[in-house]
């Protein structure tokens, strides 16, 4: 008797517990595809926060990743097709079309458009800095009147339709012993290209909020060459409005402190921030491109990486709720982990997996931490 007893009891306990794990995982599994259906993406969850960006080609835009992009996102940031090589690619060529594919998307899906990037050392085709005749290196009044030139017909060309634009790119060397990177833009023009940049884009738009933007912002040393730049631009009566934080970060970077830090040296300007270029790899920071080496032929996405992952999105975007007066958007540098620009930097052809969505454009568990707050 007692043994049919005992063999009923554990018979009820088993089925209780069994019935409450088949329902704590359907209403998790409701919960994640809730959000999905009910046609909630990111951007409105953070409607009362900031706009939420991303970088995108035009191929993207007619891919499998438009329904995902039109869902989560309400500001695009043209990923390269609105640099100098690609817009400007010879002198009074101008190839408008990649670009204006971008914002005529972004025009029938209610988005805003960042402009990116004016003035920057890398992907800026050689013509600028060379005689037409001679091939010699440009005087710098040579210089000036072409980067003006430039400026002046894109931001043009954009007037209205571009919100805003990354008028000067990483001009601040990483070298604790430089202030200015070197480039050519410096070594014929010295800083006066700064000042003027801001100067002309400003003629051009006057309703143009005009950035300067930078990454590996959360080193102090860095940040605090970023925030000279700005004070001087400042107190030369520039019009700069306010400062773009790239945000290239990794699983082990930035501390919690650390971002802290930044947002309110930051803050102290009285200019508006935005994270321009999110994204999370999952592999220690590195700053320059290398050769390959035998541990990175580990480019599983494990379990383990993939709760860093959760918990340094879950950190930036408690921080990025907590200074929403400071900040007036944040966008991610690419659309899901099917393709990033970290899939060949630091080292070529190593896959990474910094961004919300998986390969198959599903959101990743590190989606939902940025989701629900
Ligand atoms: O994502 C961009 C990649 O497709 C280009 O090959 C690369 C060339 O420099 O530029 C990438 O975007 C950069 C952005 O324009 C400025 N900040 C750093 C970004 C990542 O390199």
């Amino acid at each position: 008797m007692n043994l049919i007893i005992s063999n009923y009891i554990r018979f009820f306990v088993t089925l209780f517990i069994g019935l409450t794990i088949i329902f704590s995982c359907s209403s998790t599994q409701k919960a994640h595809t809730f959000a999905v259906d009910s046609n909630k993406g990111l951007k409105d969850y953070y409607q009362s926060y900031f706009p939420i960006g991303v970088a995108v080609s035009p191929h993207a835009l007619n891919s499998d990743e438009s329904s995902l992009i039109k869902l989560n996102f309400n500001s695009l940031t043209p990923e390269n097709d609105m640099k100098m090589e690609a817009i400007h690619p010879k002198e009074f060529v101008y190839n408008w079309k990649p670009a204006d594919a971008i914002v005529a998307f972004a025009q029938q899906n209610n988005m805003k458009v960042r402009g990116h990037t004016l003035v920057w050392h890398n992907q800026t085709p050689d013509w600028i800095f060379k005689d037409t005749k001679t091939g010699k290196q440009v005087t710098k009044e040579v210089l000036f009147q072409r980067i003006k030139e430039h400026i002046t017909q894109v931001v043009s060309h954009f007037k209205g339709s571009v919100y805003a634009w990354d008028v000067v790119n990483e001009v601040i060397s990483d070298d604790p012993k430089e202030f200015y990177r070197n480039s050519k833009y410096l070594e014929i023009c010295g800083e006066e290209f700064i000042f003027k940049a801001f100067q002309w884009a400003h003629e051009t738009d006057p309703n143009a909020v005009l950035f300067y933007n930078d990454y590996n912002e959360i080193d102090p040393r860095k940040r605090a060459k970023i925030i000279t730049l700005i004070k001087k631009l400042k107190a030369a009566g520039v019009p700069i409005n306010a400062v773009g934080l790239q945000s290239h970060w990794a699983v082990d970077q930035p501390t919690k402190e650390q971002l802290e830090n930044t947002l309110n040296d930051f803050s102290k300007l009285g200019l508006k921030l935005q994270i321009t270029e999110l994204d999370i790899s999952v592999y220690p920071k590195e700053h320059q491109a290398r050769e390959e080496r035998a541990e990175d032929l580990d480019t599983i996405f494990s379990a383990a990486i993939e709760e860093k992952q959760v918990e340094q999105y879950r950190m930036c975007f408690g921080l990025f709720r907590k200074y929403k007066e400071l900040i007036t958007g944040v966008t991610f540098w690419n659309v899901s982990d099917r393709e990033s620009w970290l899939d060949n930097f630091p080292v070529k052809n190593r896959k990474d997996y910094p961004l919300l969505f998986d390969k198959n454009l599903a959101p990743k568990k590190a989606y939902w931490e940025v989701a629900k707050f």
